[in-house]
């Protein structure tokens, strides 16, 4: 078992979460950094804290910081002594850079930087490895298919220059410091704990909600933009394998298939036996339920599908959604990865959908089931805060 320390910026986030536990499966200490929410934002984490109800993980431990707060990122990494650094933290909605492009291009690129001085600063260059959460969207506007390390990129968003930044600073630092810091260029990776607010749990959660009544339609932004999604859990092990080698290098993490918003959604409703047709063009498309196997939703949903009809629209476009620059295509060629570190993706996307939608469907019936039953749903560690 190892003796490592590491820490871990955006420890409340999907990746976060998923990386913690494997950091802690392989016997590292792991301190996470936290930022202060005036409402719950541990729930991705809840299990790992001891509190009056559980005993939790103690190796686990976190602090509360910003990537936008150089004094507490040195005063914690000297406190810490990390042996490996992740930066996963970012504001990381592409949509939402184009609202916030100033804070984003400071926790995302700037931010990454504090990371990097911190470490030189203190004297740490020889000891701390730091990873960097670089992603797909520098390619943007694909300059080649499939997309690999030596793709020349073209960044379509304030989030995409502001990672920009950071993926160039990493490697400006590797090379004037002697550092071991490294680039996972990771395209887009989902799960049952993906942000809302992503178009793949958007898509799940409503699949659920319209499933069980709660929702009639979804909207939605552009179904014609693809992606290349792998899982999370796979995603994370990439990390951790990047930062276990002799020398510091840059990866392109991928599954080096691409799909469409439209077939994910078409996927994600046939995982529950219901079955789109999509009509019409652009802002005026529309999905619209085909079939019902009543079988498979039965099955799936645990009920008859009551709540949902052949012929319902189900899904609307709203322009609202668009991004005034897009990215269309993304798909990764990860075979840099695949020889040097030996990774490949475990997970199909087929599976990881199934995982999605079973999930936001225990999970709805969890919360009404509670809700009902008197009981205010929410997270654990702001019990004892
Ligand atoms: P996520 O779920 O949105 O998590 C982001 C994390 O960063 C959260 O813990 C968030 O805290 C924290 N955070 C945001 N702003 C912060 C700030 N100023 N200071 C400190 N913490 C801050 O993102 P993810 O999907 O896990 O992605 C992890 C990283 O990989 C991000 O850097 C993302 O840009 C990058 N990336 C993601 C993908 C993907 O497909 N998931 C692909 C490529 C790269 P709160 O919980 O308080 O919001
Ligand atoms: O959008 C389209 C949207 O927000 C995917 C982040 O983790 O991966 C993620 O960024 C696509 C886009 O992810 C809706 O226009 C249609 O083309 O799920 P997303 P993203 O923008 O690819 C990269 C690799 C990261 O690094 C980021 O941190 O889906 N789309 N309709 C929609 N997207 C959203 N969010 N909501 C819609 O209603």
């Amino acid at each position: 078992m190892s003796e490592k320390v590491a820490l871990i910026t955006g420890i409340t986030g999907q990746d976060g979460s998923y990386l913690a536990e494997h950091l802690l499966q392989k016997g590292y200490t792991v301190w996470g950094m936290k930022r202060r929410s005036s409402s719950f934002n541990t729930s991705r984490i809840d299990a790992l804290f001891a509190n009056d109800r559980q005993e939790g993980n103690p190796h686990f431990h976190y602090f509360y910081g910003d990537l936008t707060d150089a004094s507490n990122i040195i005063r914690y990494i000297q406190e810490i002594q990390p042996d490996e650094i992740y930066n996963l933290a970012a504001m990381s909605h592409v949509k939402v850079s184009f609202d916030t492009p100033e804070y984003t291009g400071n926790a995302d690129g700037l931010g990454t930087l504090r990371i990097l001085e911190a470490v030189r600063m203190l004297g740490l260059t020889g000891k701390t490895k730091v990873y960097q959460a670089s992603t797909s969207e520098l390619f943007g506007l694909v300059q080649q298919v499939p997309q690999s390390e030596k793709t020349p990129f073209y960044p379509r968003s304030p989030y995409g220059v502001a990672k920009l930044y950071a993926y160039w600073i990493t490697v400006n630092y590797r090379e004037a410091y002697d550092m071991f810091a490294c680039n996972g260029i990771l395209f887009n990776h989902e799960s049952p704990v993906r942000g809302e607010t992503f178009v793949t749990r958007k898509i799940t959660r409503a699949v659920a909600n319209i499933s069980l009544g709660m929702q009639k339609v979804l909207s939605l932004g552009n179904l014609d933009a693809k992606r290349d999604w792998g899982h999370a859990k796979d995603f994370v092990e990439a990390m951790y394998l990047m930062m276990q080698q002799d020398q510091p290098d840059d990866y392109v993490i991928a599954t080096g298939k691409t799909t469409s918003i439209r077939e994910f959604a078409r996927r994600a409703f046939a995982e529950v036996g219901v079955h789109l047709d999509f009509v019409g063009n652009g802002a005026n498309e529309k999905g619209v339920i085909a079939a019902i196997d009543r079988n498979r939703f039965e099955g799936m949903v645990g009920m008859r599908p009551d709540a949902i009809y052949t012929g319902q629209e189900v899904i609307q476009i709203d322009p609202f959604y668009y991004r005034p620059t897009e990215v269309s295509l993304l798909i990764g060629d990860a075979s840099k990865a695949r020889d040097i570190l030996g990774w490949t993706p475990k997970h199909t996307l087929e599976d990881m959908i199934t995982e999605m939608v079973e999930n936001d469907i225990d999970l709805l019936k969890r919360n009404h089931h509670l809700m009902k039953s008197g009981f205010v749903v929410h997270n654990e560690l702001e019990d004892i805060f």
